[in-house]
């Protein structure tokens, strides 16, 4: 049983509620008032309790196990088909002020604003109040305390999660280190307060008013949500988060999109650290030369297919630290140092095969929560492009909707392909699980990060890859960054679209201030580390990719390398920054042969283009915020590109 502080509210209860100290059983108490949970459930992380609730939601229908041979302890989850993706524009930072979240140039009217959604704090607390009430009531509430982190890294944050879904425990249970070892290390930290109040719910409707009784017969009966009134908020200086009417996982999940990035990057800004939306691989050459690197890519651009990839160049070697998310803060002796404050993957299901991710491949077989995928009679899952040799003719594919007998090519009424699994379905992994996980995944103090790479999905202008002059241009390579857009958010409807630092959909802070903060981590003493851009995407006039991406990329690594050794005879200034060299890269021995030329030209009538898209969109987003080193980098480019083309 859970009492309040003044007696006033008992709750039934499971858990040993003496652990929580007197910030939590605060922040406890405002929603248990707030949502009226009929129980509460205090999660202690063990796999006795992640058993029984596996148990639990099997019973209801919401989870099926993979009876197949080949898997243990997998799941598959169906979701309501109006809650599959993230939802950018129902995603808001709350501040005080607009100038906190959204810069000058942004704010001017008539100036869509594309970067943070900003609204009030009182704004906001008042149309939760109009969605919380009651929205527990009958239901349990559970309670995560939760690590993003190694438990007890100086590098960790802590966040305690309320969520009325068996589904969000089960998925944050493999995403992040939950249970009472986290309780324990608040309560003996220097700093028991400072944990970030994460408050979910999947808005299901109050069974006492009979409108929203009827509303909710539209949905799928085992995935409540309320797809209207979804709402996203971030409250940074409160450090805290409400999310309320999806169960989706980056709605939902609040450790991950909410608080790894939104919050840690506005609390990285104070302390001096920076949040990324990035991977960590560490890459070993035939030498035994080891380096790490950070990557960030837009949503399915292939951050983890890069992040566990096996390399196609004898000798070489890679393995994962994390694949999404990366905390970057200098050490005491200037090296940058990483941790993935995950500890699992959320990884993009279709495309990942045998050829593009043997090791996701791998260990989606073990402990691994399958959302939206297709299920068969074989007891197991299927997804587009996951095995060409699949006998879809003899098996019985029940789709991502639930449609009995999906073969491929069905089509709707209006000729709309109906696909096995959703675009965005997922496989959540324990990142232990990873054949080729770094033995320092677990690292306390981070490892040493040498390079960082940016990158995209384009099909023509932005060559193989490229490296930057300096930091501050490596800064302005970040901010430049465009790709094509993928189904990884639900409510995005450019094709190509601005995706600085491919950050967008996950700053907590004003871009001019977010820029600025990049460009002042340069500081004597540091090693900074290089700065790439790559771009695998690139595609012929049959559409057809121009190079061959997956385990053939270590062949840029190895160019990086080179780079990082100090090399200058495999690279050449460029007006856009230092290309490989035409043999820089080794390329002669690839079949089919892919035309170098072409995978690194700098096509000065696409580039006019680009640095004018570039160019408008920071003065227009970043207006009179646009730090004065962006300024001189848009300048310098505009400036090296007039001179290479009246030199031609
Ligand atoms: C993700 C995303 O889920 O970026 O990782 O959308
Ligand atoms: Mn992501």
């Amino acid at each position: 049983m859970w009492t309040s502080k003044d007696k006033s509210i008992s709750v039934e209860g499971k858990g040993d509620f003496s652990l929580l100290n007197a910030a939590v059983s605060d922040f406890l108490e405002q929603y248990v008032r707030t949502c009226s949970p009929s129980r509460l459930h205090l999660c202690d992380g063990s796999d006795e309790e992640n058993k029984k609730l596996c148990e639990l939601m099997r019973e209801s229908g919401m989870v099926r196990p993979l009876t197949s041979k080949e898997y243990t302890n997998c799941w598959s989850v169906r979701t309501d088909p109006t809650d599959v993706a993230r939802l950018e524009s129902k995603t808001l930072i709350c501040t005080p002020k607009e100038e906190q979240v959204v810069a000058e140039g942004a704010r001017h009217p008539g100036t869509p604003n594309m970067l943070g959604k900003w609204m009030s704090e009182e704004q906001m607390d008042a149309q939760m109040k109009d969605r919380l009430p009651r929205c527990m009531k009958g239901r349990v509430m559970y309670i995560i305390p939760f690590s993003m982190g190694p438990v007890g890294s100086p590098l960790a944050k802590i966040g305690i999660q309320l969520t009325d879904s068996p589904y969000v425990v089960a998925s944050m249970r493999v995403m992040t280190r939950i249970g009472t070892p986290v309780i324990k290390t608040l309560n003996t930290g220097a700093e028991p307060t400072e944990f970030v109040r994460c408050m979910h719910t999947v808005g299901r409707p109050d069974p006492a008013d009979p409108a929203e009784v009827q509303k909710a017969k539209m949905r799928l009966p085992t995935w409540p949500c309320d797809p209207e009134r979804v709402l996203i908020a971030h409250y940074p200086m409160r450090r805290e988060i409400v999310s309320y009417g999806s169960g989706y996982g980056g709605n939902s999940l609040l450790g991950k999109k909410c608080f790894a990035l939104r919050i840690a990057s506005w609390i990285g800004k104070e302390e001096g650290w920076l949040a990324e939306h990035m991977l960590i691989m560490r890459v070993q050459n035939p030498e035994g030369d080891v380096r790490y690197v950070a990557a960030a890519f837009p949503s399915a651009c292939g951050k983890t297919n890069l992040a566990m990839m096996e390399p196609s160049l004898p000798g070489w070697d890679v393995k994962c630290v994390g694949d999404d998310i990366a905390w970057l803060k200098f050490d005491n002796e200037g090296r940058l140092r990483a941790i993935n404050p995950e500890n699992g993957f959320f990884g993009v299901a279709p495309g990942t095969s045998l050829k593009t991710n043997p090791n996701a491949m791998e260990m989606v077989h073990r402990n691994t929560i399958f959302t939206n995928v297709a299920y068969t009679e074989r007891g197991d899952v299927y997804w587009e492009g996951m095995d060409p040799t699949y006998d879809l003719n003899n098996t019985k594919v029940i789709s991502w909707r639930g449609i009995p007998h999906w073969k491929p090519g069905m089509c709707t009424m209006d000729g709309e392909v109906i696909t096995a699994a959703h675009p965005n379905s997922r496989f959540c992994t324990p990142l232990s699980e990873c054949p080729v996980v770094d033995p320092l995944y677990n690292s306390a103090e981070g490892v040493p990060i040498d390079a960082i790479i940016f990158g995209g999905r384009r099909p023509d202008t932005i060559p193989l890859v490229f490296e930057s002059f300096n930091w501050p241009h490596g800064v302005f390579l970040g901010s430049a960054m465009r790709s094509e857009t993928t189904k990884a958010a639900a409510d995005v409807t450019e094709k190509l679209r601005h995706d600085p630092f491919a950050m967008r959909p996950f700053f907590g802070y004003n871009f001019g201030e977010y820029l600025q903060h990049w460009l002042n981590l340069e500081k004597p003493g540091r090693k900074m580390p290089s700065i790439f851009h790559v771009n695998w995407f690139l595609r012929g006039e049959q559409n057809e990719f121009l190079w061959p991406g997956f385990g053939e990329n270590a062949r840029i690594l190895e160019w990086i390398f080179k780079r990082l050794n100090g090399d200058s005879s495999v690279a050449r200034a460029s007006p856009i920054g230092m290309l490989p060299t035409n043999s820089g890269i080794r390329s002669n021995d690839l079949s089919p042969s892919v035309d170098m030329d072409r995978l690194l030209n700098v096509d000065h009538k696409l580039w006019l283009k680009e640095e004018e898209a570039i160019r408008s969109f920071l003065e227009g987003q970043l207006g009179k915020d646009c730090p004065a080193g962006i300024v001189e980098q848009i300048h310098s480019l505009r400036e090296r590109l007039a001179n290479t083309c009246s030199e031609e």
